[in-house]
């Protein structure tokens, strides 16, 4: 789906705009058509090409004309000119952690920066923290964010490798005499972060395969979506392609059908895995490579990927699991963990409506659950503390239950649960009294503030909300925003010992920006026999299918269908729920 590039570009748009200080009024509508692209759970070019797209009535004419121009051309000429009028690194100044479109505008008016090297000049000499709005406090924060930046850089959500990666692949779809295609790399193993895009392609059988493959790399490294060529080979093409964002590196490789298997196992990794594979080879007087396995000149696997794994005595590994951790093991002894699956899930424990920050309706996302083939969901807007995100106060939420309550009554098919991701206060507090809490079905308990403080801080309050009886589940538990904002400095040991003796589940949030807790954290918390809860923290309709993330990294956690609350019948949920209540 081209929806999300297509919201960030005219984002991008409204940034550049808003550096500009042109009109207020098309900024925000640009603003707007970001968000509401951003939401369609519908692929764009279907919507486009159906007309109703034409309907949505916050997408004007010139919105619309740009989509379109979008679809067929994959750029946006509006853009580009936009682009033009500014310096080409200003856009970059927009990616640091704390930098707005206004920061970069009084930055970039009142001190010339137009480049990150000059935001770090003009904090060092100390021009920043005396420009009007900004201060110490600020210009350390922005610091701070660069440092984070510079940190983090190369890497790309699994989000937007997934995007990137779709695009390439209905263009090599396209291509006459290509016979497969194949992800491989850490995308295919669902790694929360991506290096670079790892694609594989086999050309038809017959005479002019080589020359079919020489053909395909040459189109795919001149295709219009290309930005920078940084090698073409007659087997591999690599390049940097256009995102509005970032430049996502995707190398393509053209590989004989033979070894089709071979290389499918040997460019998925990890290579800490393939490392493990080869000395097994090795140790059997078999050679291991990206070609095939090979005894003597004999090659014994290469076309299938199942096959390397079984001549070499070993169950086959699915990708996600392909990291080393003792996976190399458990296919030696039949031990392998029948991890979770999409198709597990039942329920989605974690999302907002429009009471709170949320753009859906219940009912919006009732009917989306249905068509999920969901059983329950549960609704978990935020509470008071959370003033940004319009949390609920008591009486709201009250009366939240209640229509809740109606609302469910008069469902078939899907039970609908009252929750609350409810804030946990500095000292460990919550934002609701127990007395309402236990008019909940199900309780998520979230630190939202004050992520910086220290170790035995952060720690000792989020251990004081799992002693509450209402408490299920904690939200998030180290706040990460991948590529934006570091995790909390939280004892997760501690966390974790005390979610199995407190009862309380640990959410995987399912949001790529988040996946938190991260792949390790989750198999600690399944070895302490911690239950985990997957929720796709979803703000509209579209975020329920986020799920796949967060099953990912529970499988890649090691996690099967019983760790996992999301595969509970409504009653079991409820059983559960009650059992931490009376204890
Ligand atoms: P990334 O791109 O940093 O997110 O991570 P990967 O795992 O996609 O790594 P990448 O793109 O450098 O290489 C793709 C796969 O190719 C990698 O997972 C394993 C294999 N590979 C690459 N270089 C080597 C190597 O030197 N030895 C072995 N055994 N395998 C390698
Ligand atoms: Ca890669
Ligand atoms: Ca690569
Ligand atoms: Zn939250």
């Amino acid at each position: 789906m081209k929806n999300a590039t297509l919201s960030e570009l005219f984002d991008q748009m409204a940034d550049i705009m808003e550096i500009l200080g042109e009109d207020r009024f098309r900024i925000n509508s640009y603003r707007k058509v970001a968000r509401v692209i951003g939401d369609i759970p519908t692929d764009i070019e279907t919507l486009l090409a159906t007309g109703e797209l034409a309907k949505v009535p916050s997408i004007g004419k010139s919105s619309l004309a740009k989509i379109e121009e979008f679809i067929k051309t994959g750029a946006i000429t509006a853009h580009r000119q936009l682009l033009e009028k500014i310096p080409p690194e200003l856009p970059k100044l927009l990616t640091i952690p704390g930098m707005g479109p206004k920061g970069v505008k009084a930055v970039y008016e009142h001190l010339k920066v137009k480049s990150i090297a000059e935001l770090k000049a003009a904090i060092e000499n100390g021009s920043i923290a005396s420009l009007p709005g900004f201060g110490d406090k600020k210009a350390a924060g922005i610091a701070r964010g660069i440092a984070f930046l510079e940190k983090s850089t190369g890497r790309i959500r699994l989000d937007q490798a997934l995007e990137a990666a779709e695009l390439v692949q209905r263009f090599l779809e396209d291509l006459s005499g290509i016979h497969r295609i194949q992800t491989a790399g850490s995308l295919r193993r669902c790694v929360e972060t991506i290096g670079d895009i790892d694609i594989l392609v086999t050309t038809k059988k017959g005479k002019d395969s080589e020359e079919a493959g020489e053909q395909i790399i040459r189109v795919f490294t001149t295709a219009g979506f290309v930005r920078e060529i940084l090698a073409a080979g007659p087997t591999k093409g690599s390049v940097i392609i256009r995102t509005p964002t970032t430049g996502v590196h995707v190398d393509v490789r053209v590989v004989p059908q033979e070894s089709f298997g071979a290389a499918a196992q040997y460019f998925t990794g990890s290579k800490a895995h393939n490392v493990r594979l080869r000395e097994i080879a090795v140790k059997a007087k078999l050679k291991l490579n990206e070609y095939g396995l090979f005894k003597g000149e004999k090659m014994i696997a290469g076309p299938k990927e199942e096959d390397i794994y079984q001549k070499l005595g070993l169950d086959y590994v699915q990708p996600l699991l392909r990291e080393d951790r003792g996976e190399i093991e458990a296919a030696k002894n039949h031990s392998l963990p029948d991890v979770i699956e999409y198709e597990d899930i039942i329920a989605d424990f974690h999302m907002h409506t429009t009471a709170s920050d949320g753009e859906s309706e219940i009912l919006d996302l009732v009917e989306a659950a249905k068509a999920l083939g969901y059983q329950y969901i549960c609704i978990t807007d935020h509470s008071k503390s959370s003033a940004i995100a319009n949390g609920l106060s008591p009486k709201r939420l009250a009366r939240q239950i209640k229509q809740i309550r109606k609302i469910n009554e008069s469902l078939k098919g899907l039970t609908l649960l009252a929750g609350s991701e409810v804030d946990i206060l500095a000292n460990g507090a919550l934002d609701f009294d127990n007395k309402l809490l236990a008019d909940l079905d199900y309780v998520i308990a979230s630190v939202h503030s004050g992520l910086a403080s220290p170790r035995e801080k952060v720690t000792t309050r989020t251990l004081k909300a799992m002693d509450n009886p209402y408490v299920n589940c904690i939200g998030h538990p180290t706040g990460r925003l991948i590529g934006q904002r570091e995790t909390m400095d939280i004892d997760m040991e501690a966390i974790i010992k005390h979610a199995s003796q407190t009862q309380t589940a640990l959410e995987i949030n399912a949001n790529p920006w988040r996946l938190d807790l991260k792949d390790i954290h989750c198999r600690m918390a399944i070895d302490a026999g911690v239950k985990l809860v997957i929720g796709t923290d979803a703000h509209s309709v579209a975020g329920l299918g986020l799920m796949g993330f967060g099953v990912a990294t529970a499988a890649r956690g090691w996690a099967t269908k019983s760790d996992i609350l999301n595969t509970l019948s409504v009653t079991t949920l409820k059983n559960w729920v009650h059992n931490k209540r009376s204890r």
